[in-house]
């Protein structure tokens, strides 16, 4: 029999789908899993017919491949990749080629990537997104790790990844842990584009008592703008579904919890370590913690209803105002994430190209939107962009939404609607535009209850006074 090209490891929701689109795109493909009734399944039925091999052990699997062998590991991140690797190591041979496509923690590649190349194998950690079609029809790819396995793997990743304008969404983006570290970013930005979408619509249900169909009427016109993005159009799609029982809007009916998985975390944790504002990233995490907290909620939620003074403040804001606002708050998202980027290149001595990590999530990912094709061109004409919106786009684009923005938080204080991202966002804006913030005021109580020192705007040195004398 002829050997396959690449092993896929892992056959839940994305390694069947890649295994898919590798295979549509003329590879022959090996696949494993762990429960074997998993994989006989998929062979079954989606892969019936196709160029894919079911292999039902590690070794058989890698008696499968041509050499350089090439496997992509697609199990659930954290300890089942480290079992993987291990059963799979002893079959392997110097030269081959371990992939691991999960969303695994970024150090955590950086680790296995040492002792997988430490035994004459070469590693890459590929970040992908896209969810389950973007892995059949086309995702965005954030490879790193040995250069040689980049280019082993390059015209396969090229040929499965998301096309915009003709340009695959892959690059090579250099080594260790940098593609599961963009990946990570990524989700933080992703967490913060939802929870900035969730606000507004809650704004336009509670605030301005629109129905469901009309908020996808909105989102659906607003994905025609500036706003043009694949959250804002499946919010729109989800907004016009109705749930088959009660014929009402099945979002009306979605306990309101929010779950996480864990990589928005994370980006808040590194963020933190970094020392790098995100603080639309922080909020949206800490809204899905928020949200978790239900029982407390309804607990709470009558004990301080009423509170809003009638008539409430909230009848008069123009749609068009919010949908500034959003564009508004979202791009200081972005510019919180490629702010943590930026960092990164100095902390880790990793060398993102920023604008090559805006072009490849414009295709494939979940945060694809028209405005990364602008944060491309920002940075391709500013490598050393201090901060995003210091470009003149994003400047010109944030004076002009600014009033509306501001009178979108104002519209959610007087309405009693939280709008933690929205706000955070503002926040971070009017923090960078401050000569003058009250850190001076810090910096004394440091210093009074600490002797921490402080220094002066209009001397040089470092001081410390007796402030109770
Ligand atoms: P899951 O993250 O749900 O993992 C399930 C797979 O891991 C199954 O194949 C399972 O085998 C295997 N597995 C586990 Br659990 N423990 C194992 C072990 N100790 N040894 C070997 N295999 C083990 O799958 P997924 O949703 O397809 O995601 C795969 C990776 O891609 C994850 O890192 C995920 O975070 C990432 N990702 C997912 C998405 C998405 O939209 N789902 C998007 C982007 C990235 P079994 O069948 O024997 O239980």
């Amino acid at each position: 029999m002829a050997l396959a090209d690449l092993a896929v490891i892992g056959l839940a929701v994305m390694g069947q789908n890649l295994a898919l689109n590798i295979e549509r795109n003329g590879y022959r493909v090996a696949v494993y899993n762990r429960t074997l009734e998993r994989m006989r399944q998929f062979l079954a039925e989606r892969a019936q017919g196709k160029q894919i091999i079911g292999c039902e052990t590690p070794p058989d699997l890698v008696a499968s491949l041509k050499r350089p062998r090439r496997l992509l590991i697609m199990v659930k991140a954290g300890s089942p990749v480290d079992q993987m690797i291990n059963e799979l190591l002893p079959h392997l041979e110097p030269g081959d080629i371990l992939i691991d496509g999960g969303n695994s923690f970024f150090k955590d590649t950086e680790r296995r990537l040492q002792e997988v190349e430490a035994r004459g194998l070469l590693y890459l950690g590929i970040g992908i997104s896209g969810g389950e079609e973007g892995a059949l029809k086309g995702p965005s790819l954030m490879p790193s790790g040995h250069p040689e396995a980049y280019r082993a793997l390059e015209s396969l990743l090229q040929a499965i990844a998301a096309k915009v304008d003709g340009e695959p969404c892959v690059t090579y983006l250099g080594r260790g842990g940098a593609g599961h570290y963009i990946k990570m970013v990524h989700n933080g930005i992703e967490y913060a584009d939802m929870q900035l979408i969730a606000e507004t619509y809650d704004l336009l249900r509670r605030g301005l008592g629109l129905s469901a169909a009309q908020i996808a009427q909105t989102f659906a016109a607003w994905n025609q703008s500036e706003l043009n993005s694949y959250l804002i159009e499946i919010t729109a799609q989800i907004l016009g579904v109705m749930d088959t029982e009660s014929g009402e809007p099945l979002v009306e009916k979605i306990l309101d919890v929010a779950e996480q998985k864990g990589t928005g975390r994370w980006t808040s944790q590194e963020a933190l370590e970094l020392g790098v504002p995100i603080p639309t990233l922080q909020a949206a995490v800490e809204a899905r913690a928020l949200s978790a907290q239900r029982s407390l909620r309804l607990e709470i939620a009558p004990q301080f209803s009423g509170l809003l003074l009638p008539p409430s403040p909230v009848a008069a804001i123009e749609i068009d105002s919010l949908k500034r606002g959003l564009y508004a708050a979202k791009i200081c998202a972005y510019a919180q994430g490629m702010a943590m980027l930026e960092q990164a290149t100095r902390t880790y001595q990793y060398e993102f190209d920023l604008s090559e990590v805006a072009r490849i999530w414009r295709g494939g990912c979940i945060i694809r939107a028209r405005l990364l094709e602008h944060i491309r061109r920002a940075y391709r004409q500013n490598p050393h962009l201090p901060n995003l919106i210091l470009d003149p786009f994003f400047r010109q684009a944030l004076l002009e939404a600014q009033p509306a923005w501001r009178e979108t938080v104002q519209f959610g204080v007087g309405a009693g609607i939280p709008l933690p991202a929205m706000s955070a966002a503002l926040a971070y804006f009017d923090g960078l535009r401050s000569e003058r913030l009250p850190a001076n005021l810090i910096q004394a109580q440091r210093d009074y209850f600490g002797a921490h020192t402080y220094r002066r705007l209009d001397r040089e040195g470092v001081f410390h006074t007796e402030w109770q004398a």
